[in-house]
């Protein structure tokens, strides 16, 4: 993740509070570190002037460049600025192939094959690294700490490994896992266009980011415009992009992407690092990643080194400001500063320096709705919790009582046609990193925007008599079918506010996501080998909408939206099947009838992990 232009601002202003006298208490050194390959890594070490005692390395690796000021000073420097007094040795190092580092860049380098002499991949990266600076760094303590956010994060699991002996500490943040299922590019198999497409440019058009140029500010326009995917290559890229390559050659879940996915590498995996997994719930690029990572590791961590935080943020927001508010959604106090000094800054320096205690034992959980901290022994909780199916219902209701026997063949029906296809957030869409971009805070949007398109379908349960809590893992289980032989189907959850909210009267029916996932219908049996549907033929998709923890408070309504377009974050289904969508004319994009069911055989509904009140 590069610097946003709000995290950028944030950074700025920070920066300034902190210079000249934070970052003038630092002697940088500019070194390029050798790797067991003879590649060298840039990377900047930064030493507090006053330190006496030896200490311990504070280590970040990034594809993004250390964003150093006009006196030349990494701007990352601000992600440790409630840590800084503590007194640590920061490093920054750029990754292969991008910005001050020699070598070739691949996009998420799959883990190395550990038969081949000395072969290299980002953990072993990191591990000769760590190892150069024990040697040539004067005045450690013998310990190193790793973070990151993100790609960052990616890399922190990727050092764990073949970690290192000094590595005692990391905190893998938003880390993506696995990117056909649940990350960055594709959610169950369906393809987020406009974010590939623009981070594919960013990266791989030269040494440093880039930007995309768009000839139009709403790319929701350019991108309908763009037509059949295949145009991408014809018209624009012309093959010269690898990971843009690799999207059109791999559109099902086949050994390139399982082979870069953490599951085979952390489903047997012992952790003998502490590792702080932490995941925003409204996380618009690698929600699914770090708490994948963490239930990977669950299993086997007898030496208890697995913990996760999951707080009201999106991607990395937690890195700057108070976290207060996410959009328009306030949380009552101050979470990112709670995460960075109460959780984040007593993390480091129990494993780093012996100091102090833990502050929690296992996840810590924001829990929205009642805007509280919630440590737990074990996440998801058990304990307490019943599984709770809201179903649809006539007259656009959701029910806890499953529908009546009479209501044989009810369904709901919407055409979804891919010419008009639904926008994922408020147009315009400006390009994603691009000035004034909404990307960042597009999941809390309020979902009136969409309610009342005929391509949108929603149940609704009644003002809600109490608090409904939900802590675990969430579930849209539909029953659905399509008039054509391919289809998307995204659920959402939503938390209805009260028509006429008194505590907060401009929030009054605004309609907050909660949770929301995409299915593409092909890969509904496998997603190694996808199928044509069977136009009107019902079939079930049990699309997990992830773990989460909120209170749909008393007053409030559960809402669930279902439509078949999510654009252009999603690619247009064509609702053709066609072997690879990469490759689907022009022609084969048509309009299809969708129906969702709600009678006693196809009972559609969202399960809950509903809380004892
Ligand atoms: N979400 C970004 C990313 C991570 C890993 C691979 C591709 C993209 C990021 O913010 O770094």
């Amino acid at each position: 993740m590069p610097l946003r232009p709000l995290n950028l601002l944030a950074a700025l202003i920070a920066l300034a509070c902190l210079m000249p006298a934070q970052t003038s208490n630092y002697v940088k050194r500019d070194v390029m570190i050798p790797m067991r390959d003879g590649v060298k890594l840039h990377t900047e070490i930064y030493w507090p002037k006053a330190a006496s005692a030896p200490l311990p390395f504070l280590i970040t690796r990034t594809p993004y460049g250390a964003d150093d000021d006009a006196r030349g000073y990494s701007r990352q420097l601000d992600v440790y600025r409630d840590m800084l007094t503590e007194g640590y040795i920061f490093v920054m190092q750029d990754i292969r192939g991008r910005y001050g580092s020699e070598g070739q860049f691949v996009m998420q380098r799959p883990p190395r094959d550990r038969s081949v002499p000395g072969s290299i991949d980002e953990g072993t990266d990191t591990y000769d690294s760590i190892a150069w600076l024990l040697r040539n760094v004067p005045n450690n303590n013998g310990r190193a700490g790793l973070l990151g956010l993100s790609y960052g994060g990616w890399l922190t699991t990727m050092a764990l490994l073949e970690p290192h002996p000094a590595l005692k500490a990391a905190s893998e943040q938003a880390s993506p896992a696995d990117m056909f299922l649940g990350d960055d590019f594709h959610h169950n198999g369906a393809f987020r266009l406009s974010y590939g497409f623009e981070y594919a440019a960013m990266m791989e058009t030269g040494k440093t980011n880039y930007t995309f140029h768009f000839d139009q500010y709403d790319t929701y326009d350019w991108y309908l415009k763009l037509g059949p995917l295949s145009n991408v290559n014809a018209k624009y890229l012309h093959g010269t992009l690898p990971t843009w390559n690799d999207f059109v050659a791999h559109p099902n879940y086949d050994e390139f992407w399982k082979k870069q996915a953490f599951p085979r590498y952390l489903k047997n995996l012992t952790l003998t690092v502490p590792n702080l997994n932490v995941a925003g719930w409204w996380d618009q690029e690698d929600f699914y990643g770090p708490i994948t990572i963490y239930q990977l590791l669950e299993p086997h961590d007898s030496h208890h080194y697995n913990y996760l935080v999951a707080g009201p943020w999106s991607h990395g927001s937690w890195e700057s400001g108070p976290g207060d508010h996410l959009g328009a959604i306030p949380f009552g106090a101050p979470t990112n500063e709670y995460f960075r000094v109460r959780v984040q800054a007593p993390w480091f320096a129990f494993w780093l320096k012996d100091k102090g205690k833990l502050p929690f034992t296992k996840a810590l959980t924001f829990q929205t709705g009642s805007n509280q901290w919630v440590p737990t022994a074990a996440w998801p909780p058990v304990a307490g919790v019943t599984r709770e199916k809201y179903y649809f219902a006539p007259e656009a209701k959701l029910a806890t009582t499953p529908p009546a026997a009479t209501a044989t063949t009810a369904f709901d029906q919407y055409r979804s046609d891919p010419a008009r296809a639904v926008p994922y957030r408020h147009r315009p869409i400006e390009e994603t990193y691009g000035p004034g971009s909404h990307w960042y805070t597009w999941l809390v949007e309020d979902q009136r925007f969409v309610d009342s398109r005929p391509d949108v379908a929603h149940w609704s349960t009644p003002a809600l008599e109490h608090d409904v809590c939900v802590a675990g893992d969430i579930v849209a289980n539909l029953f659905a079918s399509t008039s054509g032989t391919d289809s998307d189907w995204v659920a959402k959850l939503i938390d209805v506010y009260p028509d006429q909210d008194t505590a907060a009267p401009t929030m009054s029916g605004y309609q907050l996501m909660v949770a929301d996932e995409v299915f593409r219908g092909r890969f509904r049996h496998s997603f190694e080998k996808p199928e044509a549907m069977v136009p009107g033929q019902v079939e079930p998709y049990h699309i997990d909408l992830h773990t989460n923890d909120h209170c749909f408070l008393a007053g409030h309504h559960i809402m669930v939206q279902v439509q078949s377009t999510w654009f252009p974050i999603i690619d247009r289904n064509p609702q053709t099947f066609v072997p690879n969508i990469f490759q689907a004319r022009a022609s084969d994009y048509v309009a299809a009838d969708q129906r969702i069911y709600r009678s006693p055989r196809y009972p559609s509904n969202v399960e809950l992990p509903v809380l004892a009140h």
